[in-house]
């Protein structure tokens, strides 16, 4: 129970001691009646952020500010809202699917299993990942003694996030440093959200006090540099370009240049996406890389492959391409809210073997986060955590209240 205990509290955010009263209250004097189960139902899907706990009486001083585990707490609790909403789509794939299993298969067996697998491999998270994770499923039912597939439910979401962080080397971090021009070179074809996803880091960037600028590498097309130069104006930051069909190097010069005498922390520089075959496109992104290099050493710090969630395992393949004609140093999978295979994040992760730095969970500018598998098991499950965790403390509580008043065993 501990693990799904814990992302709700971080995510849903722990009831306030006046709820814990209410709580408390509520469970002695409903234990006696029975329950109504519209009032259960209203529970399991109470809405996300809640209000902060009371400040202890010892403390209860009002200076307007609040603690650093306060605000901690606040900005979890506002992650586990943005992933909730932007994996809206998944979440209700995922849980619906589960269900079923579980009402079908209610005994741990191997027909259950074969059932689990193709329900992961469906939702795109990779035939590799889904097999290993099966695997280890498997055992755990046995370790443990799990003869009831309601009882898996948790294990199931625990080993998700495992799988993801063993792998972990701290690499979803990015590779940005105070004191120096952080290089960040955007690629991926055609359509994925590159620009777009520029745009909102830029505003993360900015918010976070960062002097940021665009470079408008995509040369192909008039209509991407102005794509660029409108993000620019909206964020408020500087954007360099040249004109249509200019050689994006040439642009990268002299964004560098721009860069360092305006003294920018973090430069971003949009590419090209068409569709080229490999040796252009090797060409034209080294050419690029050179040219930073040599303005800027161990440039460009990052190269973000830009993914679109909601072409599957297309996206795996365009990933296994640009892997091959360059050095990727991290993944920003758009689009996850219009998908319900939230999957394949889980086979980019394990298939790949490379991270996912940021998700893209949607239109406005602060729908662009940093990946953690944490946030994404929460988003992909919460109603079910969330109930899972209620029942269990109704449960206990009626426990407790059956040992405290009716000693019937010690007769
Ligand atoms: N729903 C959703 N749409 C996105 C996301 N990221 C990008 N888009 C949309 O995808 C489309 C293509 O984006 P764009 O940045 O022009 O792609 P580019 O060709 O790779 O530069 C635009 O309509 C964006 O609004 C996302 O995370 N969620
Ligand atoms: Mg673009």
């Amino acid at each position: 129970m501990s693990f799904f205990k814990r992302l709700k509290d971080k995510f849903a955010g722990k009831p306030t001691e006046e709820e814990k009263e209410l709580q408390d209250l509520d469970q002695t004097e409903s234990s006696e009646e029975d329950k109504k189960p519209a009032e259960k139902e209203e529970k399991s899907t109470l809405p996300e952020a809640k209000p902060k706990e009371e400040p202890k009486d010892d403390f209860d001083f009002d200076d307007g500010l609040i603690s650093i585990e306060e605000f901690e707490e606040i900005e979890s609790q506002k992650l586990g809202a943005k992933f909730r909403q932007g994996l809206e789509k998944s979440r209700e794939n995922f849980q619906e699917q589960l269900n079923n299993l579980i009402a079908r298969y209610r005994t741990v067996d191997e027909d259950f299993f074969e059932a689990l697998e193709e329900m992961l491999i469906t939702a795109d998270v990779g035939f590799n990942t889904v097999m290993e994770l099966v695997d280890e499923l498997r055992t755990e039912a046995q370790r443990r003694n799990i003869k009831e597939t309601e009882d898996l439910k948790e294990v199931i979401v625990e080993k998700i996030v495992e799988i993801y962080q063993q792998e972990d080397d701290n690499s979803e971090v990015m590779n940005l440093e105070d004191g120096r021009l952080n290089v960040i070179l955007m690629v991926g074809v055609n359509g994925v959200g590159k620009t777009t996803t520029i745009g909102k880091l830029a505003h993360r960037y900015k918010a976070e006090g960062k002097k940021v600028m665009l470079a408008a590498g995509d040369t192909f097309r008039a209509g991407a540099i102005n794509q660029l130069k409108v993000w620019g104006e909206r964020v408020g930051v500087d954007v360099i370009s040249q004109s249509e069909g200019s050689d994006p190097a040439a642009v990268m010069y002299d964004a560098i240049n721009a860069a360092k005498h305006q003294g920018v922390d973090i430069l971003i520089c949009d590419t090209a996406g068409r569709l080229q075959n490999k040796a252009n496109l090797m060409n034209e992104l080294e050419k690029m890389k050179r040219v930073i290099g040599r303005a800027v050493p161990d440039a460009p710090h990052e190269v973000l492959l830009c993914l679109d969630a909601t072409t599957g395992q297309n996206a795996l393949s365009q990933a296994r391409n640009f892997k091959d004609v360059t050095n990727v140093t991290g993944i920003v999978l758009t689009k996850l809210d219009g998908t319900a295979k939230g999957g394949i994040v889980l086979a980019i992760r394990n298939e790949l073997h490379i991270p996912v730095k940021y998700v893209g969970l949607g239109e406005q500018l602060d729908d662009l986060q940093p990946f953690d598998p944490e946030s994404y098991v929460y988003g992909l499950f919460a109603d079910m955590i969330e109930q899972t965790v209620e029942e269990h403390q109704e449960e206990a509580a009626e426990t407790t209240e059956n040992d405290g008043d009716t000693p019937d065993e010690q007769k």
